[in-house]
């Protein structure tokens, strides 16, 4: 075979094999074959030697490119397998900028507002009880001495789930659920999400969340009702916070009523947000009903208590100046991180 020709398929079948390494050991040992002193090239070049003379010029020419070409090959392959395996060196490496820090949450407005709920009524004694959210009719509505053929039972003032279960539709279930599990004396807050099928606006949302809250024990009357509700507007809007109760009516309390505070955006002399009054609704309340204490299988001549019942949001918004309720279901860090 001509010489030339046997260079050019040497120098091919280098290439293959060149191209074949998949590491940096097969490389060295490419390297040990083909370009080493005593390698596969340098014992084609001595062949110079023995070739005719009017041979060598181009053998020579032709080893030399194909070894110099070799060697360039050779050293990019190298170079690309170093820096892969500084890849696979230290996972961490120090020099590098730091990253920037980590945002840290906070607690969402709603919960402060029911931590600082639950902290004024812990200094009354009320302990906090937490319950089912899916409910059934019985416990939503039949023992609250809520009429079958009251409104609120009606698909359109509450989520069934299907037929005898509900989503909550207020967090009274769980006094029930208290009563009949515990013996007076009982102080307890109820606090949770709540579902009504309302129309979304700035003051109405499908789910929101109430703070109830229940005593029973011998001798309760409504003025302990009216004190401790009181001290709770005080706590909660600042000691100058006047209250006055309203006669309202609940199913499940008689008498019922509604509590103002003196609007704690003008101190009561009339603004906006009490719409001129200087007063503003912020619970329902009541003593507890008899024919509550009967489902629960409570003696009515020798007990008596109260409950009474607000919305977490509504607290929270005029805690904070928050006009808007849909504001607490929105995940707006614009708006969380201002609390
Ligand atoms: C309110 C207002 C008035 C209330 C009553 C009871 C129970 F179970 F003891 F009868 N639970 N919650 C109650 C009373 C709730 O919310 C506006």
């Amino acid at each position: 075979m001509d010489p030339l020709a046997r260079a050019r398929e040497l120098f091919e079948r280098a290439r293959g094999e060149l191209d074949a390494a998949t590491d940096a050991a097969s490389l060295e040992r490419w390297r040990v074959a083909f370009l080493a002193r005593s390698g596969e090239i340098a014992k084609a070049m001595e062949l110079i030697r023995e070739l005719p003379p009017e041979l060598r010029r181009d053998y020579g020419r032709l080893m030399n490119e194909g070894r110099k070409d070799l060697e360039k090959r050779f050293k990019r392959k190298k170079a690309a397998f170093s820096d892969s395996s500084a890849r696979r060196g230290p996972l961490f490496d120090p020099t590098l900028p730091g990253r920037p820090e980590r945002r840290v949450g906070h607690i969402h407005p709603l919960t402060s507002t029911l931590d600082r709920i639950v902290s004024i009524f812990s200094r009354l004694g009320f302990g906090v009880a937490e319950f089912r959210e899916i409910e059934t009719e019985y416990y939503n509505f039949d023992a609250l001495n809520i009429p079958s053929d009251h409104p609120s039972h009606d698909s359109f003032d509450t989520f069934y789930v299907r037929d005898d279960i509900v989503l909550r539709s207020h967090t009274s279930p769980g006094q029930i659920r208290t009563m009949l599990s515990r013996k007076p004396p009982i102080r307890v807050l109820i606090p949770g999400r709540c579902y009504r099928p309302d129309a979304v606006d700035a003051t109405h949302h499908y789910t929101f969340h109430q703070c109830e809250g229940l005593l029973v024990d011998e001798s309760v009357t409504f003025s302990d009702l009216k004190g401790c509700l009181a001290i709770f507007a005080r706590e909660m809007f600042g000691p100058e916070t006047d209250t006055r109760f309203r006669p309202s009516f609940f199913p499940f309390t008689e008498p019922s009523a509604e509590m103002d505070i003196s609007c704690p955006f003008c101190s009561g002399s009339g603004c906006s947000i009490c719409k001129r009054t200087g007063w503003i609704e912020i619970l329902g309340c009541g003593m507890v009903h008899p024919a509550v204490f009967e489902a629960v299988g409570y003696d009515t001549e020798r007990f008596t208590g109260f409950a009474f019942g607000m919305g977490i949001e509504r607290i929270a918004m005029l805690r904070h100046g928050i006009p808007d309720i849909r504001y607490f279901q929105e995940n707006n860090l614009r708006f969380l991180e201002q609390f």
